[in-house]
């Protein structure tokens, strides 16, 4: 039997899910939030900003880093969700442990955002189908600390999409219901930099799909070494915020159900611009709708052109 607290929420554009690391080590913002104060004023900043989801997480994924106790990654999170959900903002937890996603659902998070695809705790599928949320099922192999052992693929699209599938798979076999599954690439995650761009060049293909997908590709490793200066040093992560914005428009672009980034504000922006032009909005079985009444005539040259009018 499973509960349904929540329906994936779709705006019409894509969302933005604005990230919350309450750690003292994250590539990125570590050690900017690590006291309850700083997260909830944060979380708060990211929705005045636009965010529609705050992302809460309380163990950092950045490569090489070891694994925290559950005790202490409860001790970030838990005040945290429980303020944010609080104030009324929708948040899910970036957490791969089930004890830790059944303390935060609890609290009043709505989403389950794994990083391992449902891989390192055999008991989040249950947690997950049990309280009938949304879950992000994401792409990697292996741990943070040997992230870039496995980096080796054929068709890094195609391998990718195939392995996510086999993470679908299971989650409904274990009762979740398509309806509340997520998938994301993992950029970052066990792929080089090459990969990466692959993915999200190749986007389409992994929204087509027909589950929603989230893209997280904000500050992250590819960008800087594509922005490295010309003496090689890569581009720091607080100097991407302009390149992970052409990110989130491509990923719009592409039917991307939402994109996770630090810098709201600018993607919060960007998505609506896409919005505007019509953009592709994918429906739960694979279906592809228009967002806006289609209209199509023949051109001179043969080819048919489609427009939407609002
Ligand atoms: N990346 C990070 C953490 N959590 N969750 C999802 N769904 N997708 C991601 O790409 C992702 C994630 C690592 O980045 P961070 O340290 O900036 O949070």
């Amino acid at each position: 039997m499973t509960g349904d607290r929540g329906a994936i929420v779709r705006p019409g554009r894509c969302v933005v899910m604005g990230i919350l690391n309450v750690t003292p080590d994250s590539f990125s913002d570590g050690g900017r939030h690590d006291t309850v104060e700083a997260a909830v004023a944060h979380g708060l900043h990211l929705t005045a900003a636009g965010a529609d989801y705050v992302d809460v997480g309380g163990e950092s994924t950045r490569p090489g880093a070891h694994r925290v106790e559950p005790d202490e990654e409860l001790r970030r999170v838990l005040p945290v969700v429980a303020a944010l959900t609080g104030h009324g903002i929708a948040v899910s937890i970036d957490t791969t442990r089930a004890s830790v996603a059944t303390a935060a659902l609890a609290a009043g998070a709505g989403m389950v955002n794994d990083v391992s695809g449902g891989l390192a705790d055999p008991a989040m599928a249950r947690v997950v189908a049990d309280a009938g949320v949304p879950w992000v099922l994401t792409h990697r192999r292996g741990q943070s600390r040997d992230m870039y052992a496995d980096a080796t693929y054929d068709d890094v699209v195609a391998d990718v999409r195939r392995e996510l599938c086999a993470r679908v798979d299971a989650a409904l076999a274990a009762g979740v219901t398509a309806e509340r599954i997520v998938v994301d690439p993992g950029l970052g995650f066990s792929k080089q930099p090459a990969h990466d761009l692959a993915l999200l060049a190749g986007l389409d293909r992994i929204t087509g799909l027909g589950f929603p997908v989230l893209v997280g590709a904000s500050r992250k490793r590819f960008l800087g070494a594509l922005l490295a200066a010309p003496d090689g040093q890569p581009r720091p992560p607080a100097q991407r915020d302009s390149a992970t914005l052409a990110t989130s428009v491509l990923a719009a672009r592409a039917g991307a159900w939402g994109v996770r980034v630090h810098d709201v504000a600018g993607s919060a922006d960007a998505v609506r611009v896409v919005a505007a032009l019509g953009g592709v909005v994918r429906g739960p079985a694979g279906t592809e709708t228009l967002a806006l009444p289609r209209q199509q005539r023949k051109t001179d040259n043969g080819h048919t052109e489609r427009w939407r009018s609002a």
